[in-house]
C-alpha cells in the first residue's frame, strides 16, 4: 500500500508498526530515522529485519519520496520533529503519528506550520506494553486493539482514509473522533490510572525502605501496580501534554477518596458496600464489552454533490411517541399493541429499561410490538443500572417515573447523554420530595432512591420550554400526594398528555397548565405511531432546496406542537402541501407533498422555536440555500442537545464555505452563496449528520460527514431511503 514508509523513532510502537506493515504487505520499503543516541536501536532494528535501512540525523534522505512518514516518538518531542520536517515537507506525503495525546500534537503542528497541514493525520493506537525498545516490538500488538484517528476539520479525507486502511490492514479497530474527545477519554481511562499506580507505589516504596512491606505483597498488588513499570519519562510527558483533562479528574478522585474515608470513619458500611458494589458492576460492564466480537462501528457518510429527491416514502415512527408508548403501555393494565414503533437505538433503550424492570414486551418486528402491562404499581427493581445510551428523553422521563417507585435505580448513558443537564428535572423533582443524586455538574449517572408514597404534588412553572421536563413531572405526579401542575412558558410537544388520555388516565389541561394526580389507572389501548415529522424534516428541506424535486411523505404526524418546521419553511417560501389530513389514535396525521422552490431568508419568529426545536440543524441548511439573511434567536436550548447544535452546525457550515455566525441563542446565516464541499463532523449527533448529508444536494463538491453512527438512534433507514429518493450517499463502516 505504501511504497516507502519512514518511521521516526523505531521503538516498541514504531517497531511493531513496521513488523505488522511488513507482515501484511502494507509497506514495500521501510526506513527508520533517529538521532545519534538512537544508533544502536536502529542497528538492532535493521539486524532484526524490522526496517530495511536507516538514517541518523539526515531527515532529508530518510523521508525523501516516502508516501507516509510515521512519527513514533514521545509526545514531547513531536514539535521538534515537525521543525525538522518543515524544510523537507512534501504535499505528496501523509504525515501521521502515534502520540498518546492528540490536542497537543495538533497544536504543535499549528505552531510550527501556522496552520495544521491537511496531510497531517493524527492517530493513536491504544496498545502498548511496559517494555520499550525495538526488541520488544510485536507483529500482533495492534490486532483487535483500538486505533483512534483525530483529524482536524480540514484534514484531507483521502489521507484519513489511507491511514484508516493501513491500521485496519493489521487488525486494529479504527474510530474517528475529534482530538479533545480523544484526550478526555484517555485522561480518564489511561492517564489517571497510571498516575494512581505511580502514586501508590511512590508512597508504599518509601514505606518499604523502612519496613519491607513489599516482601509480603501478593497478586493484587502486582496486578494493580503493573502500569507503574511504564517508562517514567514518557508518562511525565503524557501527563504534561494532557494536564487540562487530567487535573479535574484528580480532583474528582480526591473527592471519591474523601467520601470513602468519611464512610469508614463514620462506620457507614452500608454505603461503603454500595460504593464497592457499584464499582464491581461497572467493571463488569467494562469487561463485557470484550465479549462483543465487533466493537461499536465508526460510520462515515460520503455524499456526492447534486441530485434531486423524487418519489414517495414513509419515514419511520415518531421517536417521542415510541418512547411514551413503551412507558405508558408498561404502566397500563392489560395488553397494548403498538404499530409504527421506531426500531432505533433511543426508543429501544427505553424498551430495554422496561424489560429490565420485568415488563414482558414481545418483539418488535416491522414496528409492531405487544406490551403486557404490569399496572401503575407493577414495575420491579432492575438488577443492574438502566443504560439509556444517547437518549435524553428516556433519562429525563424515567427519572420522574422512578422517583416514586418502591425501589432504587441508577440511570446511565453514553458520553453525550452523560454531559447533558439533568438538574432541570432533578431540581423540581426534589421539590416534590424525590431523592436523586447526580454528579457535581448535575449530570448522569442519576442515583434514584425510590420514595414510594412520599412524593408531594407541586405547582411548577418551567423556566424553559421543555416537553421532557413537563413529561417527567407528569409521570412523577402520577405517584404524588395531591395535584401536580406544570405550566410551560411556550407550547411544547404534548404526546404524554394525549397518550395518557388515550389510556383513560385523567389529565386536566387549562391553557398552558397541565395537572395530574395519583388518582387514576391506565387501561391498555392500542397505539398507532405516525411517521416522525423530525425525520420527515430532512426530506422537506432536501426537496425544497434541490431543483426538480417532488416528494410525497406519507402518514406524517402533524401534531400542532411539532409542525414548526412546516410553518418556518413556508415562511421561507417552500412549496409544501398538507394532504389527506386525518386523526389516528388521538394524533393528527397527513401526507406531505413538497416540491422544490427558491427559498428566501427570514427572521424566524421565536414562538415557532419550541415547535421546531429538533429541526434546526436541517433548517440551517435551508437558510444557507435561501436568498438573503436568516436569523434565529431564542433557541439557546439547542446548545444542550446531543451536541451543541448551534456551534457544531456553524463550524460545519463554515467549513463548507457558508457565512454562518453563531450567537448565544441562535445563528445568523447569509444565504444564497455557494455551499462548497469538504469534511465535516457530526460530533456523534444524528440530526447534524443527516443535516449535512442533505446539504450535499446543493453543494458544489462532495461532502464527507464523519462520526455518523448515531443516525441509528433515530433513523437507521436514513441512508437507504435518501439514496432511493435521489441522493448519492455512500456509507462507510469501519
Ligand atoms: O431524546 P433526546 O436525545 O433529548 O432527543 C431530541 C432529538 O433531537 O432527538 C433532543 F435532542 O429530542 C427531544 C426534543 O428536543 C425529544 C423530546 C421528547 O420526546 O419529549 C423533547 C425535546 O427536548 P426538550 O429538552 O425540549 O424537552
Amino acid at each position: 500500500m505504501f511504497n516507502k514508509l519512514c518511521i521516526i523513532g523505531v521503538g516498541l510502537i514504531g517497531g511493531s508498526v513496521a513488523k505488522a506493515a511488513r507482515a501484511n504487505g502494507l509497506a514495500h520499503h521501510i526506513v527508520g530515522y533517529g538521532r545519534e543516541q538512537d544508533v544502536v536501536n536502529l542497528q538492532t532494528a535493521k539486524q532484526l529485519g524490522v526496517i530495511d535501512e536507516f538514517y541518523i540525523d539526515d531527515i532529508k534522505h530518510a523521508v525523501q519520496n516516502a508516501d507516509c512518514v510515521l512519527i513514533a516518538t514521545p509526545v514531547a518531542s513531536i514539535e521538534a520533529i515537525f521543525q525538522q520536517l518543515k524544510p523537507v515537507w512534501s504535499a505528496d506525503t501523509i504525515y501521521t503519528d502515534v502520540g498518546s495525546t492528540k490536542v497537543s500534537v495538533l497544536a504543535a503542528a499549528e505552531r510550527v506550520f501556522g496552520d495544521i497541514p491537511d496531510n497531517v493525520v493524527a492517530a493513536h493506537p491504544i496498545a502498548g506494553a511496559e517494555q520499550s525498545g525495538v526488541e520488544a516490538a510485536l507483529v500482533d500488538l495492534f490486532i483487535h486493539k483500538r486505533l483512534i484517528i483525530t483529524p482536524a476539520s480540514h484534514t484531507n479525507a483521502e489521507a484519513v482514509q489511507k491511514i484508516k486502511q493501513f491500521w485496519q490492514g493489521f487488525g486494529a479497530l479504527v474510530s474517528v473522533m475529534d482530538a479533545q474527545h480523544h484526550d478526555s477519554i484517555l485522561a480518564a481511562t489511561s492517564h489517571l490510572p497510571h498516575i494512581l499506580a505511580f502514586a501508590l507505589v511512590d508512597m508504599l516504596g518509601h514505606k518499604d525502605e523502612k519496613t519491607e512491606i513489599f516482601k509480603y505483597a501478593a497478586g493484587g498488588f502486582r496486578d494493580f501496580t503493573r502500569i507503574a513499570s511504564s517508562d517514567p519519562t514518557m508518562w511525565k510527558d503524557i501527563c504534561a501534554a494532557n494536564k487540562q483533562e487530567i487535573l479535574p479528574l484528580i480532583e474528582q478522585l480526591r473527592a471519591e477518596l474523601a467520601k470513602i474515608h468519611g464512610l469508614l470513619a463514620n462506620d457507614d458500611y452500608q454505603q461503603l458496600f454500595s460504593t464497592f458494589a457499584y464499582a464491581n458492576s461497572a467493571r463488569q460492564r467494562f469487561l463485557n464489552q470484550f465479549e462483543v466480537p465487533i466493537m461499536s462501528k465508526s460510520i462515515t457518510f460520503h455524499i456526492q454533490n447534486g441530485g434531486k429527491l423524487q418519489g414517495e416514502a414513509r419515514v419511520p415512527g415518531d421517536k417521542s411517541m415510541s418512547h411514551r408508548s413503551i412507558m405508558l403501555g408498561s404502566l397500563a393494565e392489560g395488553v397494548t399493541h403498538v404499530k409504527g414503533f421506531l426500531e432505533a437505538e433511543d426508543a429501544l433503550a427505553t424498551l430495554q429499561a422496561f424489560r429490565d424492570m420485568s415488563v414482558e414486551i414481545e418483539d418488535p418486528v416491522n414496528g409492531e410490538l405487544t406490551i403486557h402491562g404490569v399496572g401503575k404499581h407493577g414495575l420491579k427493581a432492575p438488577k443492574n443500572d438502566l443504560y439509556l445510551g444517547n437518549s435524553g428523553t428516556s433519562m429525563r422521563l424515567l427519572s420522574g417515573l422512578l422517583a416514586g417507585q418502591p425501589f432504587n435505580s441508577v440511570l446511565t448513558g453514553d458520553k453525550s447523554l452523560s454531559g447533558r443537564p439533568m438538574k432541570r428535572v432533578t431540581e423540581p423533582l426534589a421539590l416534590m420530595g424525590a431523592d436523586i443524586k447526580t454528579t457535581e455538574k448535575g449530570t448522569a449517572p442519576l442515583y434514584i432512591t425510590g420514595k414510594a408514597g412520599q412524593l408531594n404534588g407541586i405547582d411548577y412553572v418551567m423556566p424553559m420550554a421543555s416537553a421532557q421536563v413537563k413529561s417527567c413531572l407528569i409521570l412523577a405526579g402520577m405517584y404524588a400526594q395531591g395535584a401536580t401542575s406544570v405550566t410551560e412558558p411556550a407550547p411544547t410537544r404534548d404526546h404524554t398528555e394525549r397518550m395518557l388520555a388515550g389510556f383513560s388516565y385523567p389529565v386536566k389541561q387549562e391553557g398552558s397548565k397541565v395537572t395530574v394526580t395519583a388518582d387514576g389507572k391506565l387501561t391498555a389501548a392500542d397505539i398507532d405511531v405516525p411517521s416522525d415529522i423530525s425525520s420527515a424534516a430532512f426530506f422537506l428541506v432536501g426537496a425544497s432546496i434541490a431543483e426538480g424535486s417532488d416528494l410525497l411523505l406519507k402518514h406524517v404526524g402533524i401534531n400542532p406542537t411539532r409542525t414548526g418546521v412546516i410553518d418556518i419553511l413556508r415562511l421561507m417560501g417552500a412549496n409544501i402541501e398538507v394532504l389527506n389530513e386525518r386523526e389516528v389514535g388521538g394524533e393528527p396525521v397527513a401526507d406531505l407533498r413538497v416540491r422544490s422552490s427558491q427559498l428566501k431568508g427570514i427572521d424566524i419568529p421565536e414562538h415557532l422555536v419550541p415547535l421546531a426545536i429538533d429541526e434546526f440543524p436541517v433548517l440551517f441548511v435551508a437558510a444557507a440555500c435561501a436568498e438573503g439573511q436568516t436569523r434565529l434567536s431564542g433557541a439557546e436550548e439547542l446548545r444542550v442537545k446531543e451536541s451543541d447544535r448551534i456551534q457544531v452546525m456553524a463550524d460545519g457550515l463554515q467549513i463548507l464555505g457558508v457565512d454562518a455566525v453563531p450567537t448565544e441563542d441562535g445563528m445568523i446565516i447569509q444565504g444564497g452563496g455557494n455551499i462548497g464541499g469538504g469534511t465535516v463532523t457530526s460530533h456523534g449527533d444524528h440530526r447534524i449528520a443527516m443535516a449535512f448529508s442533505i446539504a450535499g444536494l446543493r453543494a458544489s463538491a462532495p461532502i464527507t460527514v464523519l462520526d455518523c453512527a448515531n443516525v441509528n438512534t433515530s433513523f437507521p433507514e436514513f441512508k437507504d431511503l435518501v439514496k432511493r429518493l435521489g441522493l448519492d450517499l455512500v456509507c462507510e463502516e469501519s
